[in-house]
């Protein structure tokens, strides 16, 4: 499982530099490493897409669901449309304009301790 949020500034979403500091190496862009990962456990190129609901109005953020089929172990990534580099859950009492202005947006649709264990709970089915 991985969750990214495309307009993140540290961890670029297209992949590169991380933090424009070279010094803090580069990575992969989400698609290639939805991509060594979709190889890696197996499965098809198709993928389900879910647009999960927008409860929150406020945060400027969605969340979209990509489920890779046919996989040896479940593959799925959380793309958080507009989400910085944060944990998607509730936004924290202090300092969360500072925190924001830093990180970018926080995605509070879902609590993604949840979505965690639920997709474990979901690859415990998969044999
Ligand atoms: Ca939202």
């Amino acid at each position: 499982m991985v969750i990214n949020g495309r307009n993140d500034g540290l961890v670029p979403w297209d992949g590169g530099v991380v933090a424009d500091n070279e010094e803090r190496g580069s990575v992969l862009s989400t698609e290639e490493t939805m991509e060594f990962w979709r190889r890696v456990n197996g499965c098809s190129d198709q993928t389900g897409r879910q647009d999960l609901a927008n409860l929150e109005q406020d945060d400027e953020s969605t969340i979209t669901r990509v489920s890779w089929q046919a996989c040896n172990a479940a593959t799925e990534l959380l793309q958080v449309n507009g989400g910085g580099h944060r944990v998607p859950g509730d936004d924290i009492p202090f300092g969360s304009r500072l925190i924001d202005a830093l990180l970018g947006n926080q995605n509070e649709d879902v609590q993604a301790a949840e979505e965690i264990w639920k997709f474990f709970s979901r690859s415990t089915e998969i044999h």
